[in-house]
């Protein structure tokens, strides 16, 4: 029997259209060994049926739902603890983050701890032109992680990364997952545990979401700078 090595976790929230195509699309990328985990909210649209339905014959598909704190970050969370994979990655659900991207994705955490699928390195950017105010609200929480968090990476809001299952272990009981920015959080506390941990960058692609709509509203941004006042306090005590 072999071993599942990648992890690959997709919090959900009505995306039926689109998360079967999804699955298809990993399952055709060449990866080898690896479990797919759809982590649901209870979509009313019957997301979590149909990954079901799709991963009945198949023992490396699975949707669960959240029953936990409702949100996506805690969903990711979620499905990290639940994933048996040595390296564990996330990716939206919505097909805005490209499959294609995903090997290079695995074949950096090799040789790092965490690598975030980054729209602003080479190799990196948007298929479509973003509107004014959604390019103010990302370009805006990128400034203020730098000011508050002093965190310096290129792409501090990006969904699409991967950690090793061993360093998620090393911070989970720390987290306190609200809104949508998990990787940012772990990504703080990985850095501030006082053991080193290789951190890079990886080129990806952000498509237009084809079916469906964006979920960012006005609570998700406050749960982001609650996030930025909390988290440097809460790695002091
Ligand atoms: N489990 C779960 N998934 C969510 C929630 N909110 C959004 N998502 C999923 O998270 C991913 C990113 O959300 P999206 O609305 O596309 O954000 P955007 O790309 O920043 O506009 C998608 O797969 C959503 O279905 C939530 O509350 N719970
Ligand atoms: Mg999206």
């Amino acid at each position: 029997m072999n071993s599942i090595k990648y992890s690959i976790v997709i919090p959900t929230l009505n995306e039926r259209e689109n998360i079967v195509p999804l699955i298809k699309r990993i399952e055709d990328c060449g990866l080898q060994n690896f479990e797919i985990l759809v982590v649901d909210e209870n979509s009313p649209d019957g997301t979590c049926q149909a990954v079901s339905d799709y991963g009945k014959d198949k023992n490396n598909i699975r949707g669960i739902l959240n029953d936990g704190i409702p949100g996506l970050s805690p969903s990711i969370v979620k499905g990290f603890e639940t994933a048996s994979g040595e390296f564990l990655c996330c990716m939206d659900g919505d097909m805005q983050h490209d499959v294609k991207d995903l090997p290079a994705i695995f074949k950096s955490l090799e040789n790092n701890d965490f690598v975030i699928g980054s729209r602003y390195v080479e190799g990196g950017g948007f298929a479509e032109k973003w509107s004014l105010s959604r390019v103010i609200i990302s370009r805006s929480a990128a400034m203020m992680t730098k000011i508050f968090l002093q965190v310096t990476v290129k792409d501090p809001m990006s969904g699409f990364f991967a950690v090793r299952k061993t360093a998620f272990n090393e911070i989970k009981s720390k987290l306190s997952p609200r809104g949508f920015k998990i990787m940012l959080e772990m990504l703080y506390l990985l850095t501030h545990t006082g053991k080193p941990c290789r951190v890079t960058e990886c080129g990806i692609t952000f498509n237009k979401r084809i079916h469906g709509q964006s979920k960012l509203n006005m609570k998700v941004i406050l749960d982001f700078l609650r996030m930025l006042w909390k988290l440097p306090r809460q790695t002091k005590k």
